[in-house]
């Protein structure tokens, strides 16, 4: 029987996400295939703006096109959607459905993250049985529009010291400044508007993942 990859081995490295907010809904699957093309190994949907049908069309065009490719996918904020597409797993926000619940539809083996923004959700979230938390706004993002105040490296060091789960960053995170993110203990980052608006996106993903995979094989080098 094959053996499924953990949770820690599938969230590291670059988190990359097809947000709405900078792609077109019909280019859906275009974005997509250009972030794998880059480099990608999982990706997110995020669809804030769009009907349930409508994410739920999209998060199957996902599904054939990760599976193909051997990404993970995750729905955003939709556990009916992820349950629905078959999707690796759902990230949920403080406000969506609790854990507990979202564990009792998908079951034990589906990945489960959850958005952070201190120690005290953090611990939440890794008591209750999250697969891996993010953690942010690291820096200030113009992305998410109800964001908080950007919490720093400092606080993302904080984070990752005493969370084991893999600890996704995001909020601001660019390819310049991916270095400092991953130094402060993060196994992975989301970078949503550096990369969503280059002129290409796979010439721009394969430059941040190869950027991320020699920080992060080099830190794993010298453990
Ligand atoms: N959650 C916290 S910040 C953020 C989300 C979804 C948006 C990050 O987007 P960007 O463009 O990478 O700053
Ligand atoms: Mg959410």
């Amino acid at each position: 029987m094959p053996i499924s990859p953990s949770a820690s081995e599938i969230i590291r490295g670059l988190y990359a996400i097809v947000d709405t907010s900078y792609v077109p809904f019909a280019d859906i699957e275009k974005a997509a295939c250009a972030l794998i093309r880059g480099g990608a190994r999982v990706i997110q949907l995020r669809a804030k703006d769009r009907a349930a049908a409508e994410v739920l069309d999209a998060a199957a065009a996902l599904r054939a096109l990760t599976l193909k490719s051997g990404a993970a996918l995750i729905v955003n904020d939709r556990l009916d959607v992820a349950i629905l597409a078959g999707a690796d797993g759902v990230h949920l926000g403080q406000d969506d459905i609790p854990l507990e619940y979202c564990r009792r539809l998908l079951g034990g083996s589906a990945i489960v993250g959850i958005s952070t923004h201190d120690l005290d959700e953090a611990r939440k979230a890794a008591s209750g049985g999250a697969d891996y938390i993010s953690f942010g706004p690291v820096f200030p993002t113009k992305t998410k529009k109800d964001a908080l105040p950007p919490r720093g490296l400092e606080r993302l060091q904080e984070i990752t010291r005493e969370i084991t789960l893999p600890v996704v960053a995001i909020g601001g995170i660019t390819e310049e400044n991916v270095e400092e993110v991953l130094s402060a203990g993060a196994d992975s980052v989301a970078v949503i508007s550096d990369i969503l608006t280059a002129r290409d996106v796979a010439v721009k993903t394969a430059s941040v993942v190869s950027k991320i995979d020699k920080f992060l094989s080099k830190a794993s080098r010298s453990k």
